[in-house]
């Protein structure tokens, strides 16, 4: 029998596309993306266009098992889950008893973005008393910094693009990571518009581009602030705007006035005539439409950066609803209550706070220890900072780690206790792209392969199996639906009143309003801003970059390295399709030159944490000094299992504790054969 039902894409992508899969007796034999979506239109991104065939694939992990060789090893043996609960029950229960509840630390991501999947774990662990995650990695510098100033209003539609004249792509690489965006920028250059990418390499997206920046990285303050100072002088920006529906100019204008333009031109690391011509456009372009990435909020001034782009967007007046211009970073078109969905309330005695991003320090060096670490949706010790310590962690014989998984990852070598997670295919739950206004419902379109069980059920399982007694224990996926319902904001009162259905497409009620202050009662944009904190400047401004500006580390370690996404990968997933790659690193042909690198040589890339293997890729397409590393490829050299990882930072961003993963200063050199080698 064929028949078709709708999904969703549950991976962390702006785009969360709507599906149709197809099926012939009970399997997917082809899934496209939907044409009735306003956003997919009807296309998937290379890499999930087979992704029914990894749900399907034989390599997934099938039932729980439990470690039978050293940690590391991955060696593993089948065990039920009769056997598996029992383990859990009394591991969980005597660490507790032992040593509290903060010695169990959750650790879970975005593999799943399905609400219902991502939350899963929290009322478990808030009941246990675990050690609280914070959920930092990714995106929290970008938010603080734009929320500082946007305040917690929807973002611009991604749709205003078509009818732009200028599209700018800040920090982003829009074929790669919002790929259902490219189609706005057809039409718009259709029409005549010009696109243009900011960024310190020549990415897909800059070579398809009409034209490229090659800005320093962490150079984006200064660009910003270098192009307000122009149009300021040239009395181009939008005075309208300002007086109606903003607060605090005056205080930016000042700074910016007191600044000298070269200073602002020399640490952008562009030329001073580029940076002109891009004022220029910003001037003749009034439907002008920035598209803001996460990318360039990777670094220790990143929340600082988009702080001043968002200011250089609300000065140029994208921020009044006019037809065609705007600036986007996420659309926040479903504002949601985290208490509510996490389940706040079930908090008893407040816990530590554990960020993320320093699961390196939390496993190796944090009194009382974490003695037990529980993992789901995600794969840390690819995707973590300073990979060498997560890793040691991992190692402990103390440590009980349990990984609840889909594939045999890096990090899976390292669990006591291996449990198979269901694919989205095989679940219930609702989505929400962060880049665009829809939101939809998802069922089961499979049967849940060998004995893989959701996130969901894993922990209501547990919950009980534990004794505890919370009504939320007892809930169905379905219920915990109807209970999140009433935390989204921007969901259309239909829905609201008559719940969701598979296939239904919603779009926010915020869609009309989002990126115009004339609609959002009289809140203004703050140029200004009185965070109540005195680390935290009150305007965007020009400060060091801790690791790129240090002068002593860039002695030892002269070459800037970034490590942004490339279309294979999403972040660490499908690794299993790359077992032996070691990814690229690209070099400007002066410095391999310089180094007696060649095109292609396997190259060792090290700072004081770590190194990593790849092949050099010499190339104009980055700047002299700067490396960049595209995909988080599996651990790819065999004597110690390095990844990119091994190389970044557990360094925090100046707003929002995210990750730093564009901000690494490192060295490289060709690695020589055996042979090679000079005997000392
Ligand atoms: N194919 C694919 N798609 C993905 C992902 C993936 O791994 N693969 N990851 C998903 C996830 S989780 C996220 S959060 C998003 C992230 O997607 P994006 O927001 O696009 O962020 P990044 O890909 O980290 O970086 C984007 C660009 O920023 C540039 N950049 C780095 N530092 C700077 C800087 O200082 N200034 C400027 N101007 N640019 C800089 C990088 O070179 C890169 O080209 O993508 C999602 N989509
Ligand atoms: N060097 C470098 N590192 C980075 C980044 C970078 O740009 N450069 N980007 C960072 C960013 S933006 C992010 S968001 C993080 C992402 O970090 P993670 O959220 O860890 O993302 P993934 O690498 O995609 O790993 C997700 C894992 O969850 C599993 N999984 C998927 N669905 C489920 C499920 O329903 N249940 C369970 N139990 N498992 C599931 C998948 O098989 C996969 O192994 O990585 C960060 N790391
Ligand atoms: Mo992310």
């Amino acid at each position: 029998m064929i028949e078709t039902k709708k999904t969703i894409c549950p991976l962390d992508c702006p785009d969360a596309c709507s599906i149709v899969t197809t099926l012939e007796d009970g399997r997917i034999s082809n899934i496209v993306g939907d044409p009735e979506h306003p956003f997919t239109q009807g296309f998937l991104c290379k890499k999930v266009r087979t992704y029914h065939d990894r749900a399907q694939s034989h390599e997934r992990v099938l039932f729980p098992q439990k470690r039978v060789g050293k940690k590391g090893d991955g060696k593993f043996e089948r065990i039920s889950w009769d056997e598996a609960w029992t383990l859990l029950v009394e591991r969980l229960s005597s660490i507790k008893s032992e040593y509290g509840g903060e010695a169990l630390l959750p650790y879970s991501y975005a593999g799943n973005m399905g609400k219902v999947n991502f939350h899963a774990g929290d009322p478990f662990f808030n009941t246990y008393g675990a050690s609280q995650l914070k959920r930092t990695i990714c995106s929290t510098a970008a938010k603080a910094g734009w929320t500082l100033h946007y305040g917690a209003n929807p973002g611009c539609p991604p749709e205003k693009a078509r009818d732009a004249d200028l599209i700018v792509a800040w920090g982003i690489n829009i074929k790669v990571t919002n790929i259902h965006f490219m189609p706005f920028v057809v039409s718009a250059r259709r029409a005549g518009a010009k696109f243009v990418v900011i960024d310190p390499y020549r990415n897909v997206t800059a070579e398809a581009a009409d034209d490229h920046y090659k800005i320093r990285p962490g150079g984006d303050t200064a660009l910003a602030l270098g192009i307000l100072k122009i149009l300021l002088e040239r009395e181009k920006l939008d005075n309208e705007f300002i007086e109606q529906y903003s607060q605090g100019f005056d205080s930016l204008k000042a700074y910016v006035e007191s600044i000298d333009l070269e200073t602002l031109i020399v640490k952008s690391g562009l030329e001073s005539a580029r940076v002109r011509e891009l004022a220029e456009l910003f001037a003749k372009y009034p439907k002008s439409f920035i598209r803001i990435g996460i990318g360039l909020t990777r670094n220790t001034q990143g929340a600082m950066s988009v702080r001043a782009i968002t200011c250089l967007s609300a000065a140029l007046g994208l921020f009044d609803g006019r037809k065609g211009g705007g600036a986007l970073l996420s659309s926040n078109a479903f504002p949601t209550n985290s208490q509510i969905l996490s389940f706040s309330s079930m908090i008893g005695n407040p816990t530590r706070t554990i960020n993320m991003v320093k699961l390196g320090q939390a496993l190796t060096d944090t009194e009382p220890p974490v003695k037990a670490l529980f993992v789901y949706s995600s794969n840390p010790l690819s995707v973590a900072p300073d990979s060498g310590r997560v890793r040691r962690g991992l190692q402990r014989e103390d440590l009980f780690t349990i990984v609840h998984e889909q594939f045999y990852t890096p990090t899976t070598r390292y669990a006591d206790l291996l449990l198979p997670a269901t694919t989205s295919f095989e679940n219930e739950d609702i989505y929400m792209g962060y880049g665009h206004f829809q939101m939809g419902r998802i069922e089961p379109v499979i049967e849940p392969r060998g004995e893989a069980i959701s996130n969901f059920d894993l922990f209501q399982t547990l919950a009980r199996k534990m004794g505890f007694s919370d009504a939320a224990f007892r809930q169905t996926a379905s219920e915990r639906i109807s209970t999140y319902l009433p935390a989204i904001s921007g969901l259309p009162e239909k829905h609201r009143a008559e719940g969701i259905k598979v296939g239904d497409i919603i779009t926010s009620d915020l869609f009309d309003v989002g990126g115009d202050f004339s609609s959002f009662d009289g809140d203004k944009f703050r140029f200004s801003v009185d965070s109540g904190d005195l680390e935290v400047p009150a305007i965007p401004c020009l400060l060091p970059n801790k690791e790129f500006d240090d002068i002593e580390i860039t002695k030892q370690f002269p070459f800037a390295m970034i490590t942004p996404p490339n279309s294979e990968l999403l972040n660490s997933t499908f690794g299993e399709r790359y077992p032996d790659k070691t990814g690229v690193v690209l070099i400007h042909p002066d410095d391999a030159a310089a180094l007696g690198i060649k095109d292609g040589d396997r190259s060792k890339i090290s700072n004081g944490r770590g190194s990593n293997i790849r092949l050099a890729k010499v190339s104009d397409k980055t700047q002299q000094g700067l490396l960049v590393a595209e995909g988080i490829y599996w651990a790819n050299d065999a004597s110690n299992h390095s990844g990119i990882n091994d190389l970044t930072s557990q360094e925090i961003t100046d707003l929002g504790e995210g990750g730093t993963f564009h901000e690494s200063r490192v060295k490289i050199s060709k690695e020589l054969a055996v042979a090679e080698v000079p005997r000392t």
